[in-house]
Order: structure tokens, then C-alpha cells, then sequence
């Protein structure tokens, strides 16, 4: 099954946005694999945004990623790339479409609350990054101790 790498960056962590944001993907229908609150640093986050790193703006994405704990999460489902990039919306805010994470929570491109893998290579890669320990495996299923 698909999963993808979602992560709350620092401003959504501090901004209390965690619960909605998590709520979001639950409610659609995808399945949480992973999950953890993890402070990263300078070599980490550079090493996650590495394919940006000649782009002017580089410097001051790492800056704001290791300047707090950030909400590090693993979802799995059908098509989850491709549809949790279109819950959280268009990379700048001022473009997401109202709805989208980033179309409710966000206005700057430099302060936009979350990051999502692009594509299910890259989300593997981001996944073995951030989850190097790797995911403990369960099944949804009905038990007698749900009601
Ligand atoms: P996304 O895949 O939507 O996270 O977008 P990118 O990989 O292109 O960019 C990664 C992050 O760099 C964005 F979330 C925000 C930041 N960024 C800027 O700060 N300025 C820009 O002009 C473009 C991206």
C-alpha cells in the first residue's frame, strides 16, 4: 500500500495546528504509520531538502525547520501522495485554494506549516530519513474491544 512523509513544521507545531492537521488525513481515510515529535538539525534538515540546496531561499528553510520541534508522520493509503499534496495545497499559501491546509492556515511561503513528499520515490526516501528505526506494522481490524 502507498504511504507518504508528511511533516508539521515548527510554526504548525507551535500554532497548536497538530490536531486539525491529523484529524484532516484521518477523516479522508488514510491510516497513520508513524508518528513523532523530533527537533532535527542543521546537517539533517539539509540533507531533507537537499535537492534545494542552490536555490537562494535554502538558507532560511533550514533556519525555520531546526528552529523547533517538528511533527514527523508517515500515512498510508491509495493514492496518498497525490491526495495528501491536495489536502495540503499549492507550496505557496497565497495560491492554495481555500480547504486546503495551507489555503486555511497559511500566508507566507517561507512560514507554510507543512511539508509533503511530492512523489512515491521521494516520499520513500523521506520516510527511511526521518524513520531510520522503521514502522511498527499493524492492522486495522474489528475487534470485540472497539466499540
Ligand atoms: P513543496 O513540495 O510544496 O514543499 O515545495 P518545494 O519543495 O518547492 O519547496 C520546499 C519549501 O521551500 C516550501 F515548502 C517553502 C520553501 N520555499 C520558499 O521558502 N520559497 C520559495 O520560493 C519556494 C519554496
Amino acid at each position: 500500500m502507498e504511504q507518504t512523509f508528511i511533516m508539521i513544521k515548527p510554526d504548525g507545531v507551535q500554532r497548536g495546528l497538530v490536531g486539525e492537521i491529523i484529524s484532516r488525513f484521518e477523516k479522508k481515510g488514510f491510516t497513520l504509520k508513524g508518528l513523532k515529535l523530533i527537533t532535527v538539525d542543521q546537517p539533517f534538515a539539509e540533507k531533507h531538502y537537499a535537492d534545494l540546496s542552490a536555490k537562494p531561499f535554502f538558507r532560511g528553510l533550514v533556519e525555520y525547520i531546526v528552529s523547533g520541534p517538528v511533527c514527523a508522520m508517515v500515512w498510508e493509503g491509495k493514492n496518498v501522495v497525490t491526495t495528501g499534496r491536495k489536502i495540503i495545497g499549492a507550496t505557496n499559501p497565497a495560491e492554495s485554494a481555500p480547504g486546503t491546509i495551507r489555503g486555511d492556515f497559511a500566508i507566507d511561503i517561507g512560514r507554510n506549516v507543512i511539508h509533503g513528499s511530492d512523489a512515491v520515490e521521494s516520499a520513500r526516501k523521506e520516510i527511511a530519513l526521518w524513520f531510520p528505526e522503521g514502522i511498527a506494522e499493524w492492522q486495522s481490524s474489528l475487534h470485540s474491544w472497539i466499540y
